[in-house]
């Protein structure tokens, strides 16, 4: 595919790698998923889209493209989880040590294993934020503990980890979902902003953010493994998007399962501006 290495179709001078801060790393990754299969062509429909998106940021008042944004070679790993997360682990980790922003792009939620473990190794302290229909706590799910279900049980291992938006999980889940008092689930939060302030506080200074897009409603989102009715809206998203990059470092993120569908590109391109919008609040907002 035409843009599948240039992240908003830059002219050379703004996707050198040395030059530039932010690091595009696709992980088209779809061995796990359950029910609608396609997540592996998520990055290069995302990244078409973004070839189509006005790069000024009307609300950041900035072009953040001129920081630089290298679009990297798509992870190849295309079978095994085990072999994909160690594959991926590596090639964050390298960005990080050459001093990129590092922006995973999905791939189903397996490919979180790796991002959040390279970011949680990296730096201090690193709380992890999950945006999700899904809690994905699962131990294990279809024998396996590298399943996109089972990538937030592996995350709480290593880190703190918050959640949002949650509105789907399975009974082995139950007692989790009750006991802990870091998920916001979508049914409290969907028409109001009164969980702000509580979800920043329950974060640490460094965090890692992983948004799947089902987190959307699918009115908005529709393009995705399991749209799962009753999702949050672009706006309320962007305005604690804004909040967090205002009060936290945010030290990378990952946008996952994005499904596309041929006969509507707009999920694509909810997903291109969503990382576009979360690099134009991170390097100009003050
Ligand atoms: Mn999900």
């Amino acid at each position: 595919m035409k843009y599948e290495n240039n992240f908003c179709g830059l002219p050379e001078e703004y996707r050198d790698y040395k030059k530039s801060k932010i690091v595009i790393l696709p992980a088209p990754f779809d061995a796990t998923s359950t029910w609608i299969k396609g997540a592996d062509k998520g990055p290069a429909a995302i990244i078409e889209a973004s070839a189509n998106m006005e790069t000024y940021d009307i609300e950041a008042d900035c072009e953040v493209y001129k920081q630089g944004i290298f679009t990297d070679k798509p992870i190849k790993e295309k079978k095994s989880p085990q072999i994909m997360v160690a594959e991926l682990r590596a090639r964050v980790l390298k960005h990080i040590k050459n001093k990129k922003y590092v922006v995973t792009l999905g791939g189903e939620h397996s490919i979180g294993a790796a991002t959040i473990q390279a970011h949680v190794e990296s730096f201090k302290n690193v709380s992890v934020l999950q945006f999700d229909a899904h809690a994905d706590l699962r131990e294990e799910y279809h024998g396996s503990k590298f399943n996109h279900a089972c990538v937030m049980a592996r995350a709480r291992e290593i880190a703190p980890v918050v959640q949002v938006g949650i509105r789907s999980a399975d009974i082995t889940e139950r007692d989790l979902i009750q006991k802990r008092d870091n998920i916001f689930l979508a049914q409290n939060i969907y028409d109001n902003s009164n969980w702000f302030s509580k979800c920043l506080k329950k974060l640490t200074k460094n965090v890692y953010l992983t948004i799947d897009l089902d987190v959307f409603d699918p009115a908005i989102l529709p393009s995705t493994g399991t749209p799962e009715p009753g999702g949050l809206g672009w706006y309320p998203v962007l305005d604690f998007l804004k909040l967090l990059m205002k009060k936290k470092n945010v030290v990378g993120f990952d946008v996952v399962e994005l499904c596309p569908n041929s006969q509507n590109k707009a999920s694509d391109f909810l997903a291109a501006k969503l990382i576009y919008k979360l690099l134009s609040y991170r390097f100009c907002l003050k």
